[in-house]
């Protein structure tokens, strides 16, 4: 790791202790402080401090205090309590305040939070500003410690050059959700670029985006006949997952709930009640998840990427056994029959019914013995499945975030979603959308608010926007982007590539994005990004490609209500106050930002003379004096006193008041309905513009195939990979804790009948390789995959061997770049490639 030192000194930790604990620790090693070794946690399984001779009593820990705060690592947003003592964190507690009964809500938190003491208080944490070594290549990972000033310095002479030069298309501030934590989603980089003329904007986010496009233009807007963009998070317009307690079946595609969704007051937990009630559940999916792993017979094998052949051979079973109320879909859907088309597609056989009964598009019947072959779901399975669900009195059917992220997901999703409503359970008790289930979190708020409270980060002057996944190709070829091709939105083209980025809170550089291996080319050469800053709490693999990295403070060392998320029972947030001192020389983003706008000659402007602290309290009493909860605590101070607030809430299926009286609360949409046919995106398909003829873009959900799909294997690259989340990571966060590590091992997923023929056992370390890049990993043998395929989990941190090997095992280091063709958002499920022993 070049020069960086780990050993300067901890003194934030070190100050405040005293000399008793000094002492203790002196003869316990610093171990006691940071962690604990493998071994020792292997041997007790539990966060407790881990030296016998340091391990203070729980009960009497010396000047203890326990301060709420939270686990930021994931929506989930689980509550803490943090056990402190002279200044140092010494065990974490989840919710115990709640109700134990089996029903009852606790906000119990899943083995990342409970390891969240090893996170903060890691070894490896940044502990100064770092700038690249001369001489060195971006990512050789070789750093100088610099001070503060000379950062500021830095960042301000390269950003102040590059708007001078190159103008301010070419600043773009790189985001992802970086933590998806309801709290600090943004960056007082916007607001200081915002005073300054504004960057290139970014839309979408590498969640969802897909599923977002795909539901948004058929049931709530249309983001090309009403301007102003596709509407975020429509994805989880589902029912919240309590409302399936009314149902008899459940039906949920792609959704790992019991990985995604771990907390105590999750979906995962409604869909254990679901099962102890005796309602039936299937679970769609290529692999055999948690989710089902303990019910075998819930699960629905299916072959990657062809879930939209099963929506659709679903769907026409449902419509030519007369379980289709078609009175009912006229009044509340565009584009089921001919007689519900818009003037504009009357008389093409251009409807969904024609579609599925074949006397359209590609006149082909959409019958189960067509969807089989396709799916390798045996034909009596879809039968079976397709009546169940138009005999069930209510079904709940939803889809997670699994089936989108691939190359033809918006057709895929957008045919899940038409189940509900050509089988009718929808709007009613017990039903859903086929969307992801809702969630639901308590207001939030922190030193900083988007567009509310007192400093707001306020309007981009430059109106150009691009979708967030394009953020490496806008640094090789930004200026040849266009509306049509790129989906740049509210202006015909760029102008510029983008020549400075601001990496903060991200690994989508070269670990969270599709095609790492083709991103660091790009974001190696120079001439292309001329500076790139970054900010984490450690030397991740992305930040290895930046010029110069900042040191964050954890969310934990701030003031702010965070948002706790629930399956939809209650509302929640948890007020959190900074656990312990900021260690080292860390800062926050406000400090930087403060003193850059200062070189701007703009901290007034910037700080309209406010201070941190204060800019939290505003923004609660702002927050308060909208809020719509009368039993909010009047004053931040007085929810630091209480900690954990909550408040219950009465899950309700979604869309309800539409389904009651279509006619007097209509959709979004321009018709008002749900349009299954959708001139916004008839027009799209006419106008825009591909290089690819797998790209296309259809007015109603069908099923195609997509870039690199199973039509795609050939003998050289025979397997589809896919990805799933990791219980021990929240995306490649925590790759850093040991013991996690441990508990949770790297292996891709391979079925025994493609296991055998390339004689790979449990246990062996075997090469996936295709034409974008090479990983090795240990293999598992099992049938809780289908075969034909692969799966690994996503967010193992990118390494590369002598060879330019990837031996960290990134999953991304197999996905070519190549997007969505609505959205132009991330295919990492696409994957090709093959498998041998190493
Ligand atoms: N193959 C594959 N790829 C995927 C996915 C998949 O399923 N498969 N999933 C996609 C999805 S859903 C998402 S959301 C993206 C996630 O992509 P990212 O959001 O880029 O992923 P993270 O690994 O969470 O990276 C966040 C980084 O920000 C740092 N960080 C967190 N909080 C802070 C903070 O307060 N300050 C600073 N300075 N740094 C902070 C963390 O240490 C971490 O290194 O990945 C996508 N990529
Ligand atoms: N433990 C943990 N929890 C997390 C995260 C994490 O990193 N770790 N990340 C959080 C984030 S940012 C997000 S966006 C959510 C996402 O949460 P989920 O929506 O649950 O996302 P995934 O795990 O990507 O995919 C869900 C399932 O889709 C399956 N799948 C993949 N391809 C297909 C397909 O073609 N058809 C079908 N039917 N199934 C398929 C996968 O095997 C997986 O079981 O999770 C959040 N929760
Ligand atoms: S469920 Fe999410 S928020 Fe809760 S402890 Fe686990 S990682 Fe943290
Ligand atoms: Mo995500």
């Amino acid at each position: 790791m070049g020069s960086v030192s780990k050993d300067v000194s901890r003194r934030g930790f070190v100050k405040g202790a005293s000399l008793a604990s000094l002492a203790a620790l002196a003869t316990a090693g610093t171990t006691a402080m940071f962690g604990c070794t493998p071994r020792s946690m292997s041997e007790t399984g539990t966060d407790e401090p881990q030296n016998a001779v340091a391990l203070p009593d729980r009960e009497n820990l010396p000047n203890e205090e326990v301060i709420w705060h939270r686990c930021a690592s994931c929506g989930s947003t689980c509550p803490l309590q943090f056990h402190v003592s002279d200044g140092t964190i010494q065990w974490v507690e989840c919710d115990t305040t709640g109700d134990k009964d089996f029903g009852g809500i606790e906000f119990r938190s899943c083995l990342r939070g409970r390891s969240i003491r090893r996170w903060i208080n890691h070894p490896d944490r940044l502990k100064k500003p770092l700038k690249r070594v001369e001489g060195t290549k971006r990512g050789e990972g070789q750093y100088e410690e610099i001070e503060w000033d000379e950062a500021i310095d830095l960042f301000y002479e390269k950003l102040k050059y590059t708007l001078d030069t190159y103008g301010n298309e070419a600043v773009m501030r790189c985001t992802s959700l970086g933590t998806e934590d309801n709290a600090t989603v943004g960056s007082w980089f916007d607001r200081l670029m915002n005073l300054l003329g504004g960057q290139l904007g970014t839309y979408g986010t590498d969640s969802q985006t897909q599923l977002d496009f795909a539901a948004s233009n058929r049931l709530f807007s249309s983001f090309i006949t009403q301007p102003g963009g596709f509407l975020s998070n429509i994805s989880w317009m589902g029912s919240p997952a309590p409302v399936a307690l009314d149902a008899d079946l459940v039906v949920l595609f792609g959704s790992s709930a019991a990985t995604s969704r771990l907390q105590g007051a999750m979906s995962m937990y409604d869909w254990a009640q679901m099962r102890e009630k005796g309602t039936r559940i299937v679970c769609i999916d290529v692999r055999m998840g948690e989710e089902e792993s303990a019910h075998p017979d819930e699960w629905m094998p299916i072959r990657p990427g062809t879930d939209g052949a099963l929506a659709s051979a679903i769907n026409y079973v449902l419509i030519t056994e007369g379980f289709a109320d078609e009175d009912q879909i006229r009044s509340c859907c565009t584009g089921y029959d001919e007689e519900t088309l818009p003037e504009s597609a009357k008389g093409q056989h251009a409807s969904y019914k024609d579609y599925l009964l074949g006397t359209g598009y590609d006149m082909v019947a959409k019958t189960p013995e067509w969807a089989s072959p396709i799916t390798r779901i045996p034909v009596d399975d879809i039968y079976q499945l397709a009546r169940d669900i138009g005999n069930a009195e209510r079904c709940f059917i939803a889809q997670g975030l699994g089936v989108q992220r691939r190359a033809n997901g918006e057709l895929n999703s957008a045919s899940i979603m038409m189940i509900p409503f050509i089988s009718g359970h929808w709007g009613l008790p017990g039903t859903s959308t086929g969307l992801k289930t809702a969630p639901s979190g308590g207001p939030a708020c922190n030193e900083y608010t988007v567009n509310s409270g007192v400093l707001p980060l306020g309007e981009n002057p430059v109106k150009a926007s691009i979708p967030v996944t394009k953020r490496i190709e806008v640094i090789e070829r930004g200026h040849e982007f266009t509306a049509l091709r790129d989906g740049v939105h509210n202006v015909d083209k760029l102008n510029a590539d983008v020549k400075f980025v601001y990496a903060y809170m991200t690994a989508c550089l070269t670990n969270q994005t599709p095609d790492v291996n083709w991103s660091a080319k790009v974001l190696e050469d120079e001439s292309k990004a001329e500076f790139i800053v970054g900010s984490d709490f450690f030397l991740t693999n992305s930040m290895m490609y930046c010029d110069l990295i900042l040191p964050d403070v954890m969310p934990q060392e701030t003031y702010q209500l965070a948002a706790v998320t629930s399956s939809g029972r209650n509302i929640a947030s948890v007020f959190g106050r900074p656990v312990q001192e900021r260690p080292f020389d860390v800062r926050s983003e406000w400090d930087w930002m403060v003193d850059l706008a200062d070189r701007f000659g703009l901290k007034d402007a910037f700080t309209e003379g406010y201070e941190y602290e204060q800019i939290v309290r505003a923004n609660y009493d702002a927050l308060v004096a909208s809020s719509t909860f009368p039993t909010l605590p009047a004053t931040f101070d007085e929810g630091l006193e209480l900690g954990l607030w909550h408040t219950e809430a009465t899950p309700e299926p979604s869309l309800a008041a539409f389904r009651a009286d279509p006619a007097a609360n209509p959709l979004n949409t321009p018709s008002g309905k749900m349009e299954i046919y959708c001139e916004g995106l008839a027009q799209a398909a006419a106008t825009w513009e591909f290089d690819d003829e797998y790209d296309f873009i259809s007015p109603i959900p069908m099923y195609a195939p997509g870039f690199n799909s199973y039509e795609d294997c050939t003998e050289e690259y025979p397997l589809l990979g896919s990805t799933w989340k990791s219980k021990i990571r929240f995306q490649s966060k925590f790759n850093q804790i040991d013991v996690l590590n441990q508990a949770c091992r790297h292996v891709v997923w391979i079925n025994p009948l493609d296991a055998e023929t390339r004689g790979i056992q449990t246990g062996d370390m075997v090469r996936i390789f295709n034409d974008v890049g090479e990983i090795h990993i240990e293999a598992r043998v099992t049938p809780r995959m289908v075969p034909g395929a692969f799966a690994l989990e996503n967010g193992r941190m990118r390494k590369l061997d002598e060879n330019g090997v990837d031996v960290g095992g990134c999953a991304n280091t197999l996905v070519p770049h190549h997007w969505a063709p609505l959205s132009k958002f991330n295919c990492n499920n696409s994957i090709i490639a093959q498998i041998a022993k190493l």
